[in-house]
């Protein structure tokens, strides 16, 4: 099990810190670290409160043109930066990005960001891995990570609501073949990373209620996920007119390739 514990880590001096290093060498061995007490639990019960009310509506059993079935019973839809959800503490969370600039350099990207919305009765999600390697080469294997996910679940992801099944070390065999996952629980306030490259497949969902889970998509800054976002009408990072503007200077680079392009 990797899993790093942040409560009482200051967050000032982060990126030299020696808890830092050990979430990087648990993700890089592993494919995956969960990263506990990453956000005050009070915050993650106010922010499923106001996904309820800003996003229940998305919540419905079939895709939509702002949505995507990844398995059944369960969509992914983008979130907007506003608001608690889309708050810099959520989408740029200190500790994950020490970690995320530590694995994929300083000037790594926010290529995606959303929710996962595993509704109550999903089924076991089938086991994938988020994206295809690069060149299709078996060499991409050895390679360090080039892209990774970020889960914030809004609720405690366990046996009940269904957790995501890890297997360890298969972004470097290439497969899950004879290994057995680990089933994290994940309390409120906790979050996992795992490499574009590693298998995963989220646990069913034996609960009445939907479980919400924030994703964010952190990418080396030439890379963008080539096969989530092959639908036009879904969008990888949605905002208003000046929220480029307002984002804090030490963090603007995560939207380097958005600025670029426009
Ligand atoms: O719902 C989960 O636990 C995992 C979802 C997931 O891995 C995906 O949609 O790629």
């Amino acid at each position: 099990m990797s899993r790093i514990d942040f409560s009482g880590v200051p967050t000032e001096g982060l990126a030299q810190s020696k808890v830092i290093e050990a979430a990087c060498d648990a993700f890089t061995r592993q494919g995956y670290v969960i990263l506990d007490n990453i956000v005050p639990q009070d915050t993650i019960r106010s922010l499923h409160a106001e996904f309820a009310e800003r996003y229940g509506d998305q919540i419905r059993d079939r895709e939509t043109a702002h949505s995507l079935e990844v398995g059944g019973r369960r969509f992914m839809i983008p979130l907007h930066f506003s608001g608690g959800l889309g708050a810099k503490e959520i989408f740029a969370n200190p500790h994950v990005i020490a970690v995320v600039r530590m694995i994929l350099e300083e000037d790594a990207i926010i290529d995606a960001f959303g929710a996962i919305l595993s509704l109550s009765g999903a089924e076991s999600q089938h086991i994938h891995h988020d994206g295809p390697i690069l060149f299709n080469s078996e060499i991409s294997r050895l390679l360090p990570a080039y892209a990774l996910t970020f889960g914030l679940p809004l609720v405690e992801m366990n046996d009940i609501s269904g957790t995501t099944a890890l297997w360890p070390g298969s972004h470097r065999r290439g497969s899950y073949a004879g290994t057995e996952p680990e089933r994290p629980t994940i309390p409120l306030g906790s979050g996992f990373l795992w490499d574009y490259r590693t298998y995963h497949s989220g646990m069913p969902n034996r609960s009445d209620h939907v479980r919400p889970m924030v994703y964010a998509t952190y990418a080396r800054n030439w890379w963008q996920d080539p096969v989530n976002f092959r639908k036009e009408t879904l969008q990888r990072l949605v905002f208003e007119p000046g929220f480029l503007q307002s984002v804090p200077e030490d963090l603007r680079s995560l939207f380097a390739h958005v600025r670029s392009a426009a």
